[in-house]
């Protein structure tokens, strides 16, 4: 068992029943031309959690605990797109249209895929995932009961949207759940900081957050 210093307390997990869960770290969302950017975001902000998210990603690898990469994805007839979700708002290219990096959001696409520094290996889960929750029509939580898995920790982009989304599906689900602070991130600062103050908020209401740097030294202890 793992204890480390977390807010609001200590969180304790086991690498063997823990999984490392990889919100989105996709084109579409990091590289201009994608998703993030047709919204009219400064993607660098995503761009700069990179070598966080890698360094304790290798950890994870080095000690054997299993990784899920997520990415929110459509299949090519966007069947699963709720014309909801496509006509939202006005995006320069909308799911399923060609942008610079292939169809926006669309399976097998180039801008659909995991930046190349977080790649997945063999032995890792990808999840394609039509929602903004990797828990809704994905068959994550079967997938991780296979595992015997009880314990997550997050992270990815962005931290309000499809990581919140994410936490608060597995804490339904009964999973206690970690976001890593600085291996997260946002479009918007404010987002980022009111959305760790909730997770953590009376008592762990979602779960806990903690520095990279903390889980790293828990993790090589
Ligand atoms: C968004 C996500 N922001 N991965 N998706 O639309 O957070």
């Amino acid at each position: 068992m793992t204890s480390i210093a977390a807010t609001p307390f200590p969180f304790e997990f086991d690498v063997a029943t823990t999984a490392l869960v990889i919100i989105d770290m996709q084109r579409d969302f990091v590289e201009p031309g994608g998703f993030g950017a047709s919204l009219g975001n400064d993607v660098t902000r995503l761009q700069a959690i990179i070598p966080t998210v890698r360094r304790v990603l290798e950890a994870w690898r080095a000690v054997g605990g299993l990784v899920v990469h997520t990415r929110e994805s459509h299949l090519p007839d966007l069947s699963d797109c709720p014309p909801a979700k496509r006509l939202r708002g006005s995006p320069t290219w909308r799911i399923g249209d060609v942008g610079p990096m292939g169809r926006v959001l669309v399976a097998g696409e180039p801008g659909n895929q995991i930046v190349p520094e977080l790649a997945p290996v063999d032995g890792e889960i990808v999840i394609d995932k039509p929602g903004k929750g990797a828990f809704f029509d994905t068959g994550l939580h079967e997938t991780l009961q296979d595992f015997n898995i009880t314990h997550l920790v997050f992270m990815g982009v962005t931290t309000e949207v499809c990581v919140q989304t994410s936490m608060r599906e597995a804490n339904d689900r009964g999973y206690d759940g970690l976001l890593v602070e600085d291996g997260t991130e946002s479009y918007f600062d404010e987002f980022k900081a009111a959305t760790l103050a909730m997770i953590t908020a009376q008592g762990a209401i979602v779960g806990w957050t903690a520095p990279a740097a903390t889980l790293l030294k828990g993790l090589l202890a």
